[in-house]
């Protein structure tokens, strides 16, 4: 790829085939035509890029499941945030899973009459596998393991993960806007 977007939140590991550049040459990255970090080739070691994928964070097939679990509903903007027509209730479990069990869960963005904006869908505590956004397949950015997932006006993506540590997470957009002003539900793990 040669470029891709990051939404608040979110991050991504790079690899990056440098075996076709000269020593001497810089390579740069860009965010809107500023370069942000600059790499000045010294030497050119062979490294083993299948060898370096398999490392980092691919883990087993995921099991196969039919069912989706919960159902997410992100709507708003500003002060008006919403998840399922909630906001952040600190006294209020939204959902229970189970420690060790697989679940999918359907997030969709409801779009408003102005349109709507993209929220990055957060959640602590565990790390999840997109399957798919609007039914499609996706691209090579989002194969891995992610725990922030950025959903545009009317999308909807599925996600599958699985319930590892027992106690109470938040899910929540993660534009400090709409977390603060409630777009956040509780996760309770037991
Ligand atoms: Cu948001």
């Amino acid at each position: 790829m040669k470029k891709f977007e990051l939404s608040p939140g979110e991050r991504i590991e790079v690899l990056v085939d440098f075996s076709k550049r000269k020593i001497g040459e810089t390579v740069s990255f860009e965010t809107n035509g500023v370069r942000v970090v600059n790499f000045k080739l010294k030497d050119k070691q062979g490294a083993n890029l299948s060898a370096l994928a398999l490392k980092n964070g691919y883990e087993k097939p995921l099991k196969t499941l039919s069912t989706v679990n919960q159902k997410l509903t992100l709507f708003g903007m500003g002060k008006n945030v919403e998840i399922n027509g909630k906001k952040f209730d600190k006294t209020r479990i939204d959902i229970k899973a189970k420690q060790g069990e697989s679940e999918i869960w359907e997030v969709y963005n409801k779009k408003d009459m102005m349109g709507g904006m993209t929220h990055p869908f957060h959640i602590h505590g565990v790390q999840f596998k997109v399957l798919e956004r609007n039914g499609q397949k996706l691209d090579n950015q989002e194969t891995g393991l992610k725990d922030t997932i950025a959903i545009k006006p009317d999308e909807r993506v599925k996600i599958q993960m699985t319930f590892k540590e027992k106690g109470v997470f938040m899910y929540h957009c993660h534009i400090l806007e709409h977390e603060e002003n409630g777009m956040m539900g509780q996760l309770k793990v037991d």
